[in-house]
């Protein structure tokens, strides 16, 4: 049955149809606003226009199977919209350099198309400066003055993959604009889609530097644990039971959890964002920077643990095939993106030369291996990569048939009294 009950709403361009833009489109849609979405992958846009997802978010299939999104490679579409959202990915390149790429893109596509009063809402993750900085120089090369003939705003996304509480429409937003005009115009456009309040900030710098603190925030957090889990692995202390401890303080504490590392296309990306434009203005962001070195130097110490809990059977890593438990950068998703999985691999073949398969029930096409029961069968050791709750939910005695000798628990998410009583060495992260 087709969500486009509504009256209509005028017309938006989504530009960027991944994790971000294609929950957007259709929550538009479903809002009774007549939807473009532009990509660049011709096959993504088939899909999308035969109503299949290209991004395997929970629900998702089942809502654009019941809303319009007509999606298109062609900028031309911006023409037709009064609002255009730019939702592309802001990744980093191998030096961790912010990579403006598909946003430069993005905004040069558009600018050819513009027409007076349209208002341009920059989704994407971006560091403070970016939409004044970037953005409107690339609009204003139209001829087009921003806060004149057309206006500008930034609404940092806030998709937390696989949740399926927290949505595109319920999830409160901020909002920031170069002008009073623009900011009205964008608030104008999320009120009409979103089941949440909409913060209007200051500047388009506030809001753009929120989102930039949310997940640098997080980081930092991850990373003080993980300092801690690695200096009470060396004093016999269970970090993730000081943890459930500190918890029963109902205030100022906030859990945070050690691990092999911190992937995704936020959390390990976005601190370097503003690292790197503070650093153009003189600041130097230590504290940041060390953080992420902390959480860049889990996987590595993670291959260290289990090369010494082989020692304990007299094993060395090259003798072995180490199995990795998963290939998803969090539990019960299928996104790879930074996956602390590929850094391991890495330092197994490049520092060890040891042989390893790989299994993940939500990736069987990126799994070396077809099922975890042939992934026990040829390995002899494992790291627990991802929490999945298939792997969670693994009757822990089949290690033992399987003649597994040690466990790296990379999510502290298995049994460790019960794995150590079976006689298999299991090392977690700070327990
Ligand atoms: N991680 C830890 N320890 C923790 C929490 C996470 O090692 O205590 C690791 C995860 O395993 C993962 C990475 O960090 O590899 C990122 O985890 P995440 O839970 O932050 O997941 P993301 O990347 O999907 O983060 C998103 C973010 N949402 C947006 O940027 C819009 C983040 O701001 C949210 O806080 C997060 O979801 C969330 O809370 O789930």
């Amino acid at each position: 049955m087709s969500l486009n009950k509504q009256r209509r709403q005028g017309t938006v361009a989504v530009v960027g149809l991944g994790y971000v833009g294609l929950p957007l489109a259709c929550l538009a849609a479903e809002k009774g606003w007549r939807v473009f979405g532009i990509g660049r992958d011709p096959r993504k846009i088939e899909d999308v226009n035969r109503g299949i997802s290209p991004v395997p978010e929970p629900g998702l299939q089942r809502w654009l199977k019941r809303v319009t999104v007509t999606a298109t490679t062609d900028y031309r579409a911006v023409k037709k919209a009064s609002v255009i959202v730019i939702c592309v990915p802001t990744p980093v390149d191998h030096a961790y350099n912010p990579d403006l790429t598909p946003v430069r893109q993005a905004v040069e596509g558009i600018r050819q198309h513009l027409k007076r009063g349209q208002v341009i809402i920059l989704e994407s993750t971006v560091n403070p400066g970016v939409s004044e900085e970037v953005v409107k120089p690339i609009l204003e090369k139209s001829g087009f003055r921003v806060g004149k003939h057309v206006f500008l705003a930034h609404c940092p996304e806030r998709i937390d993959p696989g949740n399926r509480k927290w949505t595109v429409r319920n999830i409160p937003r901020v909002l920031g604009a170069t002008d009073a005009k623009g900011l009205k115009r964008a608030a104008a456009f999320y009120a009409s889609i979103l089941e949440a309040p909409v913060k209007l900030m200051k500047s388009i710098k506030e809001a753009e530097a929120v989102k930039i603190i949310e997940n640098a925030f997080r980081d930092v957090n991850i990373a003080f644990v993980n300092e801690i889990a690695r200096s009470f692995a060396r004093l016999g202390i269970d970090t993730l039971d000081v943890i459930e401890g500190a918890k029963t303080k109902p205030f100022a504490f906030l859990a945070h959890y050690p691990s092999v590392g911190v992937g995704g296309h936020c959390i390990p990306v976005d601190p370097y964002y503003l690292i790197e434009r503070a650093k153009r203005s003189g600041f130097n962001h230590q504290f940041l920077k060390l953080a992420r070195e902390i959480n860049n130097s889990m996987p590595a110490y993670t291959v260290d643990l289990l090369v010494r809990a082989l020692n304990e059977k007299r094993r060395s890593l090259s003798s072995v095939r180490v199995g990795l438990l998963g290939l998803a950068y969090k539990k019960n998703v299928a996104d790879t993106r930074e996956s602390p999985t590929f850094r391991v691999m890495k330092i197994l073949t490049d520092e060890y030369r040891a042989a390893f398969e790989v299994f993940d029930p939500h990736l069987p096409d990126q799994s070396t291996v077809p099922t975890l029961n042939d992934l026990l069968d040829r390995c002899d050791a494992l790291i627990l990569m991802t929490d999945h709750d298939e792997f969670r939910a693994i009757r822990v005695r089949i290690f033992k048939e399987k003649k597994i000798l040690a466990i790296i628990d990379g999510k502290n998410a298995l049994d460790k009294e019960a794995i150590t009583k079976l006689g298999i060495v299991y090392r977690g992260i700070g327990r």
